[in-house]
C-alpha cells in the first residue's frame, strides 16, 4: 500500500504532495513503483496535529480518488470521517482505512457496510492532541493484550453494523498512543494479532520509533528521510510472517525487496538466464 498524503502537515511528507495535480503525479508513480494499493488522506495524524474542516479534508482528497480510480487502481481512503468515506466511494475508493476504528466517527462503519468498500481498523485511543497521554498499557499481558483487546471491541462494532467480515483488516496502528517500546513489543507479539482472524496490515514506515531506534550515539534521531532501511527490513520481515500488508512510502525499493522474497521461496528455475 503506497502512501499520498494530501496534506500541508504530514510527519513523513507533509506539503509534498498538497494540490491535487502533483497527489495524482505521486499516485502514478508509486503505481508505476510496484503498488497493489494507493491509500490518499487528507488529515495529517501527526502528534499534535489539528484537524482540517470536513470541507478542507474532502477537497484535498476526493479529486485525487476520482482521478486514480479512473485509472483502474485499488484506492483506499484514509479518513475516519464518515462524510469523506461516502464522498470516497462514491469516487470510486474500494477500501475505507479508517485509522480510528470507527471511535472517531461510528457512523462511517454504516457507510462502509451500505458499501462493497473494505475496512481498514486501525487501534486508537484519541486524537493527535490527547494520543501521547493515553500510551500507557499497565494491564496484564501488556500493550499487546491491550491491543488486541480493544481492536476485538472494534470487531464488535463492525459486526453489529453489518459489515462482512470477509471485508475487514485489522491495523496494530504503530506509533498512535505508543511509545518506541510499545511498537517494539506490537511487532514481536503482532502473532496474537493476528490470533483475531484478520488479516493485518502494518504501518511502520519512516514513524519516530524507527528514528529513535536509529539514532547518533548523541541521542538525536534520524531524519525522517533517512530510516527507509530500517522500514525495508521491517517489511520483509513481516512479510514473511505474512501479514496482508504493509504501509510505506518508498514503494519501489519495498517492492524489490518483496521480489527478492519471492524469488528466495521460488522453485528452482533452470530456464532462467543471467542478465549482465
Ligand atoms: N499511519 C499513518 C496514517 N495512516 N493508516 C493505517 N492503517 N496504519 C498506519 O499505521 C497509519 C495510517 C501515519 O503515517 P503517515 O503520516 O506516514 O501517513
Amino acid at each position: 500500500m503506497g502512501v499520498v498524503n494530501v496534506t500541508p502537515d504530514s510527519f513523513s511528507d507533509g506539503g509534498r504532495h498538497a494540490d491535487t495535480a502533483s497527489a495524482v503525479a505521486h499516485g502514478r508513480r508509486l503505481l508505476a513503483d510496484g503498488a497493489d494499493v494507493l491509500d490518499i488522506g487528507g488529515e495529517s495524524t501527526r502528534p499534535g496535529a489539528t484537524r482540517p474542516l470536513v470541507r478542507e479534508e474532502l477537497d484535498r482528497v476526493v479529486p485525487v480518488i476520482e482521478a486514480l480510480a479512473a485509472d483502474g487502481v485499488l484506492v483506499s481512503v484514509d479518513t475516519m470521517r464518515s462524510e469523506v468515506a461516502r464522498a470516497a466511494i462514491e469516487a470510486g475508493a474500494g477500501i475505507v482505512n479508517d485509522v480510528s476504528g470507527g471511535l472517531a466517527d461510528p457512523r462511517i462503519l454504516d457507510v462502509v457496510a451500505a458499501s462493497r468498500a473494505s475496512y481498514v481498523a486501525m487501534h486508537w485511543r484519541a486524537h493527535a492532541d490527547r494520543m501521547a497521554d493515553l500510551a500507557s498499557y499497565d494491564g496484564r499481558g501488556g500493550v499487546v493484550a491491550a491491543v488486541r483487546g480493544e481492536l476485538a471491541e472494534r470487531v464488535t462494532a463492525i459486526r453489529a453494523a453489518g459489515i462482512p467480515e470477509d471485508r475487514v483488516v485489522l491495523d496494530p496502528g504503530l506509533g498512535f498512543a505508543k511509545r518506541p517500546d510499545h511498537n517494539w513489543q506490537l511487532l514481536q507479539g503482532l502473532d496474537q494479532i493476528a490470533s483475531l482472524g484478520f488479516p493485518l496490515l502494518v504501518g511502520a514506515s519512516r514513524k519516530s520509533f524507527l528514528g529513535t531506534l536509529l539514532s547518533d550515539p548523541d541521542g538525536t534521531p534520524r531524519p525522517v528521510d533517512q530510516r527507509e532501511s530500517a522500514g525495508l527490513a521491517l517489511t520483509l520481515l513481516l512479510a514473511q510472517q505474512g501479514v496482508w500488508g504493509v504501509r510505506v512510502h518508498d514503494v519501489r525499493a519495498s517492492r524489490d525487496a518483496l521480489r527478492v522474497l519471492d524469488r528466495m521461496n521460488a522453485p528452482h528455475d533452470p530456464r532462467e538466464t543471467e542478465s549482465p
